[in-house]
C-alpha cells in the first residue's frame, strides 16, 4: 500500500520560496511511515505534463494527497481529474488552509477529489492509512467528502519529521496557530472552519530534542515556520527565552530565523533579544503590513507605525536583521494612504521590500474575515472561492495603478530582484556577525535602495490621474532595474 503526498508547483513557479520544502506533508508522512506504510513525497512536483504525471501516479498509488493553496490549487484540480480519468479506483484527498476554507465547493465541482480534509491533517491521514492497511482491495471503504480530525494532536506527541535530505536548511514548528485576528490571514479563519484550538505550543524540551536530531543530521541553519513565534505576552516569551537558553546550555552551534509581530519586543525586551541573538536568532520576519495607521486598523492589526520602527531598531541593537510583510494597495486605502504607507516604510529604513513581492495589492484568501466583509459589500469578483478573486478598491485610482506593476513585478525578480534580495541578505548577515567577510560598509547602500525604492513608488503613485499608467510602470522599471545592476555591483564590493 503506497501513499503520495505532493505539492504540485503552480503560479508560484517563478517565486523564489516555490523551491523550498512544505512541513505539513512531512508530519503527515511520518505518520503514514510509522503506521508501516509506504509513502513517497513530491514537494515540489512540476506537472507541465499533465498526462504524464497523472500516468505516473494512478498506477503507482492507492491514495494520493495533495496540499494545496492559493498558487497551485487550479494545477492541483486538473492533474485530479487526470488521474481519476486513467485509474478512477485511486483515492484523493486534498488538505491546507485554502481548501479547509471551500470545502463544499471544492467537492461540488469536482468530483474526481474523493475527500477534503478541514484543518490539521494528522489524525484523518492517520485513520485512511489505518483503513487501507486494513487490507480490503479497493478503495470503496473509505470515508468521503468533508473530513475533520477527531482531536487535535499534543504537538509534542507528534513524530518529528526530517527535512529532505538535499537540504542544509531543515525547518520546524514550535507553535501552531496564533491568537490575533488580522482580517487579511487564514491562520484566525482556521479556528472557526476547522476548530484549531488558537494557539498550540510545543514543549521547550520536545523543541530541543528535535533540534538535536537536526544537529545529528548536520543541519546549522533551522527556519521556524510558526505563524508567531512568541508574542508579547509573558508566557509566550518565557517558553520562547527557555528554548533560547536550552540551545545555549546544549552548546547548539546554530543559526535560525522566525516570524513575529511588531509588537513581539518592546524596550524592556533589550535583555531577552540579546539570549536569542546568542542562541542563534540571526533574522526575523516581521508582520508590519502597512505603514499608514489607518489601514492597519482595517486589517485589524491591533499595531502602529511606531511601534514597527521601535521594533527596527531593537533589532537593529540586537544584530538582528529584519524582514518585512507589507502589503501596499489595500481594498479601502486611498492613493494618499498608499503614499503614507510608502513613507513609513521608507523610515524603517525598508522600502525595498515592496519590491520583493510578486503582488501589491492584499490577497482576499477564503474563510477570511477580509473575505467575508468584502463578500457582503459586494465587492468580490463572481467567481469559484478557491480561486484567488479580485475586488473593486474603494478608491478606484488604485484599481489603475495595481496591475501594470504587479504584471511587471515577476519579470523584474526573475532578472535581478531575487538574486539582489539574497545578496542583501547575506550581507545584512556580515553585517551583524563579526564584518569579517566585509572589506567595506553596506549600509550606504542600503539607505541608497531604501530611496531609489521610495522614489519609485512616490513618483508612480503621485500621479494617480495620469493616462499614461502602463508606459510610466514600464519607463520606471527600466530605470529600476539599471538602477538594481549598479546596487548589485557595489553589494559584491562590498565582500573581500
Ligand atoms: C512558514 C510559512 C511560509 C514560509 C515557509 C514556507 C515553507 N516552505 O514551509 C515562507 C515565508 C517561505 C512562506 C511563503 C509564502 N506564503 Co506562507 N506560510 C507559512 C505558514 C506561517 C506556516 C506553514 C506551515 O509550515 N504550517 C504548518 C503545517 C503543519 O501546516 P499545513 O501546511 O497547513 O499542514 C497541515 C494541515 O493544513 C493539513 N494539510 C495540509 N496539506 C494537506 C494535505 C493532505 C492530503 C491532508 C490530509 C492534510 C493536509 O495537515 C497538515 C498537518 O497538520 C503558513 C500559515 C500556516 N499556519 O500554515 C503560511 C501560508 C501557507 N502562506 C501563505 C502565503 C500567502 C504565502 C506566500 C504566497 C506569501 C507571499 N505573498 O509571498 C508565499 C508563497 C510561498 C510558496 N511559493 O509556497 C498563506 C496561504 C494562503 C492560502 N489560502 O493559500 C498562509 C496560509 C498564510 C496565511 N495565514 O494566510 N510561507
Ligand atoms: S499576527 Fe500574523 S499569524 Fe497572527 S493573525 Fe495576524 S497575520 Fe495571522
Amino acid at each position: 500500500m503506497k501513499v503520495a503526498l505532493i505539492r504540485l508547483l503552480g503560479s508560484d513557479r517563478f517565486d523564489f520560496n516555490s523551491a523550498d520544502y512544505n512541513v505539513g506533508l512531512r508530519y503527515l508522512a511520518e505518520i503514514v511511515r510509522n503506521l508501516g506504510a509506504v509513502a513517497d513525497i513530491f514537494d515540489p512536483l512540476c506537472a507541465d505534463d499533465v498526462d504524464l504525471a497523472a500516468q505516473k501516479l494512478s498506477g503507482a498509488y492507492s491514495m494520493i494527497g495533495f496540499t494545496v493553496h492559493h498558487l497551485n490549487v487550479l494545477e492541483t484540480l486538473t492533474l485530479v481529474e487526470a488521474v481519476k480519468r486513467r485509474n478512477a479506483a485511486v483515492y484523493i484527498i486534498l488538505g491546507g488552509h485554502h481548501v479547509s476554507a471551500t470545502a463544499t465547493e471544492i467537492l461540488q465541482d469536482c468530483r474526481a477529489v474523493d475527500a477534503v480534509c478541514v484543518g490539521d491533517g494528522e489524525d484523518i491521514m492517520q485513520h485512511l492509512t489505518r483503513l487501507l492497511l486494513a487490507g480490503k482491495p479497493s478503495t470503496n471503504h473509505l470515508p468521503r467528502g468533508v473530513l475533520r480530525p477527531e482531536r487535535a494532536w499534543e504537538l509534542g506527541l507528534l513524530p518529528v519529521p526530517s527535512p529532505p535530505s538535499s537540504f542544509s536548511t531543515a525547518r520546524i514548528l514550535t507553535s501552531r496557530g496564533c491568537p490575533y485576528n488580522c482580517s487579511f490571514c487564514t491562520t484566525p479563519a482556521m479556528r472557526g472552519i476547522a476548530s484549531d484550538p488558537s494557539y498550540r505550543v510545543r514543549d521547550p524540551d520536545s523543541v530541543i530534542e528535535e533540534i538535536r536530531m537536526l544537529k545529528r543530521l548536520g543541519i546549522r541553519e533551522i527556519r521556524v515556520n510558526d505563524d508567531l513565534f512568541f508574542s508579547r505576552s509573558t508566557q509566550s516569551r518565557s517558553r520562547v527565552q527557555e528554548i533560547a537558553k536550552k540551545i545555549l546550555v546544549n552548546g547548539f552551534d546554530i543559526q535560525y530565523r522566525a516570524q513575529l509581530r511588531v509588537d513581539s519586543v518592546t524596550e524592556n525586551d533589550v535583555e531577552f533579544l540579546k539570549v536569542l541573538r546568542q542562541s542563534g536568532l540571526r533574522s526575523v520576519f516581521l508582520g508590519v503590513e502597512s505603514g499608514n495607521n489607518a489601514i492597519l486598523d482595517e486589517y485589524n492589526k491591533r499595531t502602529n507605525l511606531q511601534y514597527a520602527v521601535d521594533a527596527l531598531s531593537l533589532y537593529h541593537r540586537a544584530r538582528i536583521s529584519v524582514n518585512a510583510g507589507n502589503i501596499l494597495l489595500s481594498p479601502d486605502g486611498t492613493v494618499e494612504d498608499v503614499l503614507e504607507s510608502i513613507e513609513g516604510f521608507h523610515k524603517m529604513g525598508l522600502a525595498f521590500l515592496f519590491f520583493r513581492r510578486v503582488t501589491f495589492c492584499a490577497h482576499v484568501f477564503p474563510g477570511t474575515a477580509l473575505e467575508s466583509r468584502l463578500e457582503q459589500e459586494g465587492r468580490l469578483e463572481r467567481k469559484r472561492r478557491y480561486f484567488m478573486r479580485s475586488y473593486t478598491f474603494r478608491d478606484p485610482r488604485l484599481e489603475e495603478l495595481a496591475r501594470p506593476i504587479e504584471q511587471m513585478m515577476p519579470q523584474f525578480l526573475l532578472k535581478i530582484g531575487g538574486e539582489l534580495f539574497r545578496l542583501r541578505d547575506r550581507i545584512v548577515r556580515a553585517y551583524y556577525d563579526d564584518r569579517q567577510t566585509l572589506r567595506r560598509d553596506p549600509m550606504p547602500f542600503l539607505a541608497d535602495w531604501n530611496q531609489k525604492s521610495k522614489d519609485f513608488l512616490c513618483c508612480y503613485f503621485s500621479r494617480p490621474n495620469n493616462p499614461a499608467t502602463r508606459s510610466r510602470a514600464t519607463e520606471l522599471f527600466e530605470w529600476y532595474t539599471s538602477y538594481c545592476e549598479t546596487l548589485k555591483r557595489g553589494f559584491l564590493r562590498c565582500f573581500i
